[in-house]
């Protein structure tokens, strides 16, 4: 054989097998849509909001990586009482809390820059390294804007990957720390709806969205928001 059909050969083989890995790799993801008894739509539909706090079911090391094996959240600081809110997926990693609105004044409170609703679960206590993923169902190809529903108290960065592709490298997130709150564990709970933190192009189809930690952690999230860009 002539050296350069060799070449192209070996070419060939190479792309196969680059292929056939890539394909095996995507393949041998075992986590599966969030399901409980009150939210049983299955993969989050894109457009639309993606609930943070319905990660995908498989666990640690494969729906989502957590620092500490602990809900810090529910049944934390949220003591387990049987109730929906405060025991939800208190057996995970991932911690999670919800939205207090009352005279208490947590996430009602007047430094808000955008108020949230009432009992919305968020994700919280993030560290830097932290992920989890969320198979998605997009429904029309095209390029989207991607909006935030958060709290920093002191700024962050964030990153999102599809397919296990890094799609936006660090996006940094504003903080919403306020000094003229006098209650320091409020800075926790300065809600802010950033519209635009990024632009990404999607494929329709069903695909896995991950959500990681960047930078400085501390931030809570509530939804993620994709829309198509007009
Ligand atoms: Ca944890
Ligand atoms: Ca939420």
């Amino acid at each position: 054989m002539k050296p350069i059909y060799q070449l192209v050969l070996l070419l060939t083989v190479t792309v196969l097998l680059a292929t056939l890995c890539t394909k095996n790799t995507s393949s041998q993801y075992s986590g599966t849509p969030f399901s409980d008894s009150l939210y049983t739509t299955g993969a989050q539909i894109i457009p639309g909001k993606l609930q943070c706090e319905y990660y995908d079911l498989g666990g640690e090391g494969i729906a989502y990586h957590d620092s500490d094996s602990t809900n810090s959240g529910s049944g934390g600081l949220n003591p387990a009482d049987g109730s929906y809110l405060h025991e939800f997926r208190i057996n995970e990693d991932v911690d999670i809390s919800y939205t207090k609105i009352d005279e208490r004044e947590i996430d009602n409170n007047p430094f808000n820059s955008v108020d949230p609703q009432k009992d919305q679960l968020y994700v919280g206590w993030t560290e830097p390294g932290e992920w989890m993923k969320y198979t998605v169902h997009v429904q029309k190809t095209g390029l989207y804007t991607v909006g935030l529903m958060y709290t920093s108290n002191r700024g962050g960065q964030i990153s999102l990957s599809v397919d296990d592709q890094d799609l936006t490298g660090p996006i940094i997130i504003p903080t919403t720390f306020v000094k003229e709150d006098p209650l320091d564990w409020r800075q926790w709970h300065h809600w802010n709806y950033q519209e635009n933190i990024a632009e990404i192009e999607l494929i329709k189809g069903i695909h896995v969205l991950t959500l990681s930690t960047v930078a400085e952690g501390s931030m809570n999230y509530d939804f993620l928001e994709f829309s198509l860009k007009k």
